[in-house]
């Protein structure tokens, strides 16, 4: 079938909106009707030619919401009508790591969706009869997409998909990160490093947790009030400062937070937030996507004294398993999408959407169809 795509030609260059063609689903493969779908850091870092995996021409995006249009032979999870959320992160239940009990991570197509290919080594995606790349076993910036049936999550269908698809990473990532990662206890000292979707999802999930101290950490002071609104209690803007930051945030805490979290992908601010962590238990963990090439450095002695380094993909949420909850629980007004969403456009508008997150001026652009 014919679909409106935004291709992505090359590292750099502005998406192209273009009609391609989407083959049928294959076995366990969903062709999916995208209603909205969201831009996040990571699109605009593929975009760069920094991902390592970054693979062109490709159609790119990962947080999205849609209804399935038609499955291939073999699925019976899903049907024609069901509201759906891709998944970047698979959930098979079967392999290794899903039986593991200890990652959300999933080995089942891990390697092809890699390498922007379906399981069987091809793609469903073509321009003019040259292939075109999928990403992230989602690629939700084309109106119809074709994912594997372990990357895709049924939710409610009450459930506004131009909201609940921001649970597709950013909101997820982020409270999951505090819930499942770090496990933030009651009264804790925290600092969130960078405040885009993922840094103030945190500062939501560390309200849950009833963390004590939520120290918003920003070289954009303009991200303060929305940091406040979601219950940052303290606001730290490193450019005000002629020290290392993490020198001011252990000053300010008596020796250090409990937890920190990297939400921006820089590797010297990835040193800051694991040295501004208390001396003998503090941890920080790493969410932010760094390019190719880039390592994170410190002195072993930091960790030798009792700091702790981890990381998290997708906040350690396993998405077939607790998707769905997480969809409930923003209808029940538990958990806020809609602060998240500072701007609303026409799916054509794309490369506008981009050019807010670049310059800062939006935390999440939901586009439609
Ligand atoms: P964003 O661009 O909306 O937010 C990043 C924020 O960091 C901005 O507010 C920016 O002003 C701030 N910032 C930049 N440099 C800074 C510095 N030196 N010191 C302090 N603040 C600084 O991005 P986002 O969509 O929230 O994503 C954040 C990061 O998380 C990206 O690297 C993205 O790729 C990554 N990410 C990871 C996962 C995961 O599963 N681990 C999921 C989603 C996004
Ligand atoms: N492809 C990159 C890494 C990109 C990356 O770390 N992706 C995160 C999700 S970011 C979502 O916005 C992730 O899930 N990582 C775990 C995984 O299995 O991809 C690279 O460096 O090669
Ligand atoms: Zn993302």
């Amino acid at each position: 079938m014919k679909s409106k795509a935004a291709v992505a030609f090359g590292p750099n260059e502005p998406l192209k909106i273009v009609e391609i063609d989407v083959d049928e689903p294959k076995k366990n493969e969903v062709r999916v009707k995208i209603i909205n779908t969201s831009v996040c850091h990571t699109d605009a870092f593929t975009l760069s030619g920094e991902d390592p995996e970054g693979v062109f021409p490709a159609v790119l995006g990962h947080e999205g919401g849609g209804i399935v249009e038609s499955v291939g032979e073999g699925v019976t999870s899903f049907k024609p009508g069901d509201h759906v959320i891709p998944l970047y992160t698979a959930e098979c239940g079967k392999c290794k790591f899903c039986l593991s009990g200890k990652t959300n991570l999933c080995s089942s197509v891990r390697e092809t969706q890699g390498k922007g290919v379906m399981t069987d080594g091809t793609t469903r995606f073509s321009y003019n009869g040259e292939p075109i790349y999928h990403y992230m076993g989602t690629s939700t910036f084309s109106e119809y997409t074709v994912v594997n049936d372990v990357n895709l999550v049924k939710v409610d269908e009450e459930a506004p998909l131009d909201k609940v698809c921001l649970l597709g990473c950013g909101v997820t990532t982020g409270m999951g990160a505090v819930k499942n990662t770090a496990k933030v206890e009651e009264g804790a000292v925290v600092a969130v490093f960078g405040l885009g979707a993922i840094g103030l999802a945190a500062i939501q999930g560390l309200v849950k947790a009833k963390a004590e101290r939520i120290i918003a950490i920003d070289i954009n002071p303009d991200k303060w009030p929305l940091a406040e609104k979601m219950g940052a209690t303290e606001f730290v803007n490193p450019k005000e400062h002629d020290r290392p930051i993490q020198e001011v945030i252990v000053e300010m805490t008596d020796g250090g937070v409990d937890y920190s979290f990297e939400c921006i992908g820089n590797v010297d601010v990835m040193r800051s937030a694991l040295e501004c962590c208390h001396k003998g238990w503090g941890e920080s963990i790493i969410l932010g996507v760094a390019g190719a090439g880039k390592e994170i450095s410190t002195r072993p002695f930091q960790l030798v004294t009792g700091r702790v380094w981890r990381g998290s993909a997708f906040g350690g949420v396993k998405g077939k398993t607790e998707l769905p909850g997480m969809v409930l629980n923003y209808m029940d007004g538990e958990i806020d999408l809609d602060s998240f969403i500072t701007h609303n456009l026409k799916f054509e508008e794309i490369n506008d959407a981009f050019d807010l997150l670049h310059k800062g001026e939006s935390i999440r652009t939901v586009l439609s169809y």
